[in-house]
């Protein structure tokens, strides 16, 4: 093989070996996992756990929320309505599809929607 020839295949091989490198090093995403989060409410507001959860996209989210009175929740973005009742405990189960920010509210008589925590849902 003459010179020139001997490069450029020694330059297609540099090549090769770079970009094997590069895609062997690339990070890869966490596989898709199951989080769960409980939340104490007192008096509408959050007494125990995380004002932020975060998640990533693809997630299995178990939300389990314990309140000192009767309330209807919703995760906005999601339209996920769910109910504490009498025994004062409620669970949400929903795969965490959509990236983004989401507030989960409480919604009181009179329209109030009041802020209890906001889900973090990091994309993919
Ligand atoms: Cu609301």
């Amino acid at each position: 093989m003459s010179r020139p020839v001997v490069i450029r295949v020694a330059l297609v091989a540099l090549l090769f070996a770079v970009l094997a490198g590069a895609l062997y090093f690339t990070p890869k995403p966490a596989p898709a996992t199951e989080k769960s989060f409980t939340l104490v409410l007192k008096d509408n507001a959050l007494a125990s756990g995380s004002s932020v959860m975060t998640v990533n996209q693809g997630d299995t989210v178990a939300l389990h929320v314990q309140s000192d009175r009767g309330l209807h929740l919703e995760l906005h973005g999601y339209e996920k309505e769910f109910d504490v009742g009498s025994d004062g405990e409620a669970t949400l189960n929903f795969v965490a599809d959509k990236s983004g920010r989401f507030f989960l509210h409480a919604h009181g008589a009179n329209d109030e929607h009041i802020e209890i925590a906001t889900i973090e849902v990091q994309p993919r």
